[in-house]
């Protein structure tokens, strides 16, 4: 009898103690937000693939919903996709992203205009330069216009620049000369006058690449032509967060008269084969067990590593809460990032604020701890 007394009060104990923990869970993502904790001080976003923009993906809407209040489309409006015959356009997913944006009052910027990567078939293998000028102007006019007040922004240009600061060696500079930057915002002014315009790159905090982007957007500017805004990627790496180029980049890019924006920030915590960092999507290297030391989980030091990392930056950032108008993080939870298949196919990262369960990780606590 006593035994089974206990036993019952065992079994209610249990329940009592799971339901709370399972509350507790609840709570984490329920009330915890970082859009809500960060939202006198900037936007905080995040790159969407196409399975979350179509709501596929339940756990992820749930965080998407939860979390942010700005997302990038990781994939689907690049020239590629949405402009994939000469005269065919592919609006569908766009279109798709718009609808999410307006159901769950998060701004949509728009990724990217005029790239040198993901461009299709037809336009790499356009030879004259008159072609390629009329590829540049419909795709702008198109797309830019399709879009004008149903986006809050566009990534006009991205990736123009080399390391050197020295423009990169793209079609559209070699066919078009090194105005195609100030001419492909001329056209975006025109076709889209209710859109924020944005230069974005990688590695412009650092100097010469940041010299490198200034010149150009003052080149924009002296033309009369409007900015509104720089994207610093932010592809870093936990161990090695160039916080004082970061810095001096905000410094000095504000005072152009323009938002700073950290558009796809994440921190990889992976041995990389080559000296420094990048983006280069072209860069790939072999695989090797050595090069995925985590495949199994993350130890605590490193974690560690990468959740001081985050502080460290967000501090950053709430430091310069004025001159920063949004941070994006590129990808939801890590099972979405790129950095699994760069520079090295088939590796396990670590480098967002969710884990591959969608739970929030230290890191996530450490930064919504900052403004406590
Ligand atoms: O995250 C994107 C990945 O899914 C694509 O395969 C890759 C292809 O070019 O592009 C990735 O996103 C890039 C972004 O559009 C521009 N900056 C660098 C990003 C990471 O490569």
């Amino acid at each position: 009898m006593i035994k089974n007394k206990f036993n019952r009060f065992g079994i209610i104990a249990i329940c009592l103690l799971s339901f709370g923990y399972s509350c507790a869970q609840k709570n984490i993502s329920k009330n915890i937000s970082l859009k809500e904790v960060y939202k006198k001080d900037f936007l905080i976003g995040t790159a969407l693939n196409g399975r979350q923009i179509e709501e596929k993906d339940s756990n992820a809407v749930v965080l998407i919903q939860q979390q942010f209040n700005a997302a990038t489309p990781e994939n689907i409006m690049k020239s590629e996709v949405i402009h994939p015959g000469w005269d065919t356009y592919n609006f569908d997913m766009a279109d798709k992203l718009v609808a999410l944006g307006k159901k769950y009052k998060i701004k949509i910027n728009a990724h990217a205009l005029i790239w040198h990567s993901q461009l299709p078939g037809y336009v790499r293998r356009l030879k004259d330069a008159d072609s390629v000028k009329q590829f540049f102007t419909n795709h702008i006019k198109t797309v830019a216009g399709r879009y004008d007040g149903k986006v809050f922004s566009w990534d006009v240009v991205n990736e123009a620049l080399e390391e050197d600061g020295t423009m990169r060696k793209s079609i559209f500079l070699e066919k078009l000369g090194p105005d195609f930057v100030t001419e492909a915002f001329r056209l975006a002014q025109q076709a889209a006058p209710n859109t924020e315009l944005y230069y974005n790159d990688y590695n412009i905090e650092q100097p010469k690449k940041r010299a490198g982007a200034i010149a150009l957007i003052k080149k924009i500017q002296a033309a009369g032509v409007r900015i509104d805004g720089v994207g610093i990627q932010g592809h870093w790496r936990a161990s090695n967060i160039p916080l004082k180029d970061i810095e001096q980049s905000i410094v000095e890019f504000s005072a152009l008269g323009i938002k700073v924006m950290f558009t796809e920030l994440d921190l990889g915590v992976l041995p990389n084969p080559w000296d420094g960092d990048a983006a280069d999507v072209n860069m790939k290297a072999e695989y090797s067990a050595k090069m995925n030391p985590y495949a199994n989980g993350l130890p605590d030091s490193v974690e560690a590593k990468l959740t001081k990392g985050y502080e460290d930056l967000f501090k950053l950032f709430l430091k310069y809460k004025g001159k920063v108008g949004r941070v994006t993080f590129w990808g939801v939870n890590d099972s979405q990032s790129w950095l699994n298949g760069w520079p090295i196919p088939g590796r396990t990262n670590y480098p967002l604020l969710f884990d591959r369960n969608f739970k929030p990780k230290p890191a996530f606590d450490a930064v919504i701890k900052l403004k406590k």
